[in-house]
């Protein structure tokens, strides 16, 4: 019997296809992958780590676009289908509190969550070198940002997409200047999205699993379940031939968000495809949004390709639960509240 429910709306026209026969594991590849191909607007050569909700009878994404001088930033896209997609040719218009231009000096790996009546963006900014950047909008005309969450270095954030006792929740992975060679999920906590506090450990790179040896990131807003928040995030590990970016899931507390219940030590997905293991990155898988239809627990995984593609994949909820539950692992003190 299936006792695992997910809240959130139904979103029966959400793309979803059955499970193959062949398949290994909880998560599967959409057939006709990649969803966004290379150069799908003028000047922009690839589209990757995007993030995507329903809007209206279809569907709105903010879509981080690479341009032909190799500088992303983010671009809104439509579908009605949230499978083929139309990409502005202009970037994301921001202004600041009294309507001023207030363009970033760059804008990647975009996160969509809808928080009440209001959409949010973050995404990884300029601020003396690279930040969390938000911005808050109603219509997906007026993009007004806020404050930069936190300091610099940290380029990786994620909102819960509803309060939590008042306040909004973020995950996000400090770390150095660098490419990161270390990395860990906190979580924070603000009651007006400006002040910033509270902050707590949330998980730990490593364990068993040695795909996510060097540093794990979170992925799409976490999805509120019976079990806990499913949280998909990204694990990478190095090889001697580079970094590979692998998909992961775990479930955390909801009461207290910050406490790890499970943890895969296994992957979900890994790169295999070609659009996986050769762009312009090669062995990038980089999931950033999902589509749930709470109803029926279908869960469809918007991912980054090789920095290159949209992929997409997808979940059974209880499917996907009992197996992060079944192959759990948790690592140092994830089970803890992780405080100072
Ligand atoms: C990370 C981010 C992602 C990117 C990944 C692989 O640090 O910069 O945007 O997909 O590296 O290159």
């Amino acid at each position: 019997m299936n006792t695992i429910t997910v809240a959130g709306q139904a979103i029966p026209s959400m793309p979803w296809q059955a499970k193959p026969t062949q398949a290994q594991g909880p998560v599967w590849r959409y057939s006709e992958n990649p969803v966004v191909p290379r150069n799908p607007a003028p000047g922009i050569s690839r589209v990757f780590n995007s993030a995507v909700v329903p809007w209206e009878d279809g569907f709105i994404g903010v879509f981080r676009a690479e341009y032909v001088n190799g500088r992303p930033f983010l671009h809104l896209g439509y579908s009605a289908d949230a499978l083929q997609w139309k990409i502005d040719e202009s970037p994301i218009p921001m202004v600041d509190g009294e309507g001023k231009d207030y363009p970033p000096l760059y804008a990647y790996d975009p996160r969509l969550v809808k928080i009440e009546d209001t959409y949010y963006i973050i995404w990884c900014t300029d601020f003396h070198g690279a930040a969390l950047g938000l911005a808050s909008t109603q219509d997906f005309k007026t993009f007004r940002r806020l404050e930069n969450p936190f300091l610099p270095f940290n380029r990786n954030g994620v909102l819960f997409p509803r309060k939590h006792r008042g306040r909004f929740l973020l995950l996000s992975r400090p770390s150095d200047s660098g490419h990161t060679p270390f990395g860990d999920i906190f979580l924070s906590e603000s009651p007006d999205l400006v002040y910033w506090g509270r902050h707590r450990h949330v998980m730990s790179k490593g364990g068993q699993g040695w795909w996510q040896t060097l540093k794990i990131g979170g992925g799409p807003a976490p999805i509120e379940t019976s079990e806990g928040w499913l949280l998909i995030y990204h694990g990478v590990t190095q090889t001697c031939n580079g970094y590979v970016y692998s998909m992961g899931g775990a479930i955390l507390d909801l009461d207290e968000p910050s406490r790890v219940l499970y943890r895969s030590q296994n992957f979900l997905l890994t790169p295999e495809m070609a659009y996986e293991t050769q762009g312009f990155v090669d062995n990038v898988i980089f999931p950033c949004a999902t589509l749930v239809d709470a109803p029926s627990g279908r869960i469809a995984i918007y991912y980054g390709a090789a920095d290159t593609y949209v992929g997409l994949a997808f979940a059974q909820a209880d499917e996907l639960i009992s197996y992060i539950k079944a192959t759990s692992e948790v690592v140092g003190d994830d089970p803890d509240l992780g405080r100072p």
